[in-house]
């Protein structure tokens, strides 16, 4: 991976909730135009925009109906012109999200497939005979719930869909099928974007006969994932692509592999072998994961969170370094503290993100710290997860208070509320009503608040972000872990070329004594969220509540 790719921060844009410009509630391209500035001021110089194109919109987009349209709501070819061109003057990249492992089951491809068994279009999907009894071809269930299969009478046939049954699989051992991706990525390439994030990257190559998986616990199916992962001809794949458009338009690319481990990871990352230049992975997204999986109400431990992270800062070349996006709750409600030390803990999980080795991911409105949102009810959500799950935690014989406080506290809704922008009406996103409402505490957190106090989030995210770009040993730096006991503290060294930094993060709520476990002859505070008396390092430090620091050790 070239420096260039290296240096940038990534801020990820859900449009639909970012900026309104015409007022009928959705966020769209223009509205992003007018907000170019107050990224570039954030000193972001990457945006990730989820999908933009003409869709259903069942998930949000993510089931595309036409990958070179862009969808009415979010406005025409010519905004995403203009955005390109004033994104790229202000030195902006813009990345798309590349949703390939299904597409909408409105796609014209789909639209054909489905007709006969035998034309052009007929095998760019999965495709299976029904088992003798007409049942299923497998047992595996769909992320959303239920099979995934549904069965087409058209064809007496069943089609995979991972996700929603709008959502059919695309068939990525057809070559027409790979070139017909290749094509639209050079249609966008060609226009001037910058690179593309993968969606679900990690399952595009399905085996040629579909196993029952074992039954998860409590449920009827088999987890979606098992004998699909990974699959066998997945590097060849993305080898391919990345001789065809990746390299030719040099693109940023990030893929999403969802059960990936580690050394699966490093297959995608490694540069001699020219797929991607980073993953997400979510290992330490299941620090809270429970009995329910993703929907169970526990709360993560710190050694569970600085495991995980190490794990994948020692064992990949390359990361990306996010905890939050639009399919998880806010950062700070889930790892921080949404009450009395908001304000503190999302500094201090700003410097987790920005100051580990790879590439920073922000999340929209982790700037300004924005939480989780108070639903009073089932109705207030918009996500079709959240209502699946809701269906099946109750089936599972969970009460619905229980099922409800569940869904509540996980379900992506938390994180895609829209942007809070100012006090006004709406929070300054729209003049009317919004597709979903606003979180109720955008009098108290929103953008121009922050941009008017030098201790906000947002100055600090700045600071942080400005401080990387000047400092090659946040970047590509080694990083090596310091704290491997204390259950309050991740820490961690980077290094470069003699220079060394040193970042102590607490996660306590309240005061704590902590020995540093290192030798050192002196160091001096280079950014932390608290002011202090001196900015000596001594060996004994006395963190307040979810206080930072790092220092530059001589
Ligand atoms: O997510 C894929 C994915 O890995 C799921 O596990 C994801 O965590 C999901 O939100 C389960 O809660 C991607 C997109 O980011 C997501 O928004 C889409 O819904 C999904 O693909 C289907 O395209
Ligand atoms: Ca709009």
């Amino acid at each position: 991976m070239n420096r260039e790719k290296k240096t940038g921060v990534v801020y990820e844009v859900y449009v639909q909730s970012f900026n309104d410009s015409n007022n009928d509630g959705i966020g769209d391209l223009q509205g992003l135009i007018e907000k170019l500035d107050y990224l570039k001021d954030l000193g972001v110089n990457i945006l990730w925009l989820t999908p933009i194109f003409e869709s259903p919109m069942v998930d949000n987009g993510y089931d595309i109906a036409d990958y070179k349209k862009i969808a009415d709501v979010y406005g025409t070819m010519a905004d995403m012109d203009e955005l390109l061109e004033k994104a790229h003057e202000k030195g902006i990249k813009i990345v798309l999200d590349l949703v390939v492992n299904h597409t909408s089951d409105k796609h014209a491809w789909f639209e054909a497939s489905k007709q006969s068994r035998d034309n052009e279009f007929s095998d760019y999907y999965i495709w299976k005979d029904p088992k003798a009894d007409g049942s299923e071809p497998s047992n595996h269930g769909s992320v959303f719930g239920g099979s995934a299969w549904e069965y087409c009478p058209e064809r007496n046939q069943y089609y995979l869909h991972l996700f929603a049954k709008e959502q059919p699989d695309l068939n990525w051992k057809s070559k027409a099928l790979r070139e017909a991706v290749y094509e639209t990525m050079e249609f966008w390439a060609k226009k001037g974007v910058d690179g593309f994030r993968m969606d679900s990257i990690s399952l595009i190559s399905k085996p040629d006969e579909f196993e029952d998986a074992p039954l998860l616990d409590n449920k009827k199916y088999g987890a979606y994932y098992q004998g699909i992962t990974n699959g066998e001809h997945l590097h060849e794949y993305l080898h391919e692509m990345y001789e065809r458009v990746l390299k030719p338009y040099n693109l940023f690319t990030i893929g999403e592999t969802p059960h990936t481990d580690v050394e699966q990871g490093q297959l995608y990352v490694d540069p001699k072998r020219e797929e991607l230049d980073m993953i997400f992975q979510f290992e330490h997204m299941h620090v809270d994961y429970g009995e329910y999986g993703r929907y169970s109400d526990i709360a993560f431990k710190l050694s569970d969170l600085r495991r995980d992270l190490d794990h994948w800062q020692k064992g990949l070349s390359w990361n990306s370094n996010y905890l939050g996006n639009h399919d998880q709750p806010r950062i700070v409600s889930r790892f921080g503290d949404e009450g009395k030390y908001r304000v503190k803990s999302a500094q201090m999980l700003a410097m987790l993100t920005i100051m580990q080795r790879g590439t920073p991911f922000v999340y929209q409105g982790e700037e300004i710290g924005m939480t989780n949102v108070d639903f009073k009810s089932m109705s207030e959500m918009r996500d079709l997860e959240a209502y699946n799950t809701y269906e099946l935690l109750k089936s599972l014989g969970v009460e619905d208070d229980q099922a409800f406080a569940m869904v509540k506290w996980k379900t992506r809704d938390n994180a895609r509320t829209p942007m809070q922008w100012n006090n006004q009406k709406n929070a300054g996103f729209c003049q009317s009503e919004p597709w979903i409402a606003l979180n109720s505490n955008y009098d108290k957190i929103n953008v121009e608040k922050d941009l008017a106090s030098e201790d906000s989030i947002y100055r600090f995210y700045q600071k942080l972000i400005e401080l990387r770009k000047t400092n090659d040993v946040l970047i590509d730096g080694d990083y090596q872990i310091v704290e491997t006991n204390d259950s309050d503290v991740i820490s961690f060294m980077r290094e470069k070329d003699n220079k060394k930094i040193l970042i102590v993060l607490s996660f306590a709520n309240k005061r704590i004594k902590y020995n540093l476990p290192i030798q050192f002859e002196n160091g001096e505070l280079l950014i932390g969220n608290y002011s202090l008396d001196s900015n000596e390092l001594n060996h004994t430090l006395y963190l307040q509540p979810y206080e930072g620091r790092a220092y530059l050790i001589g």
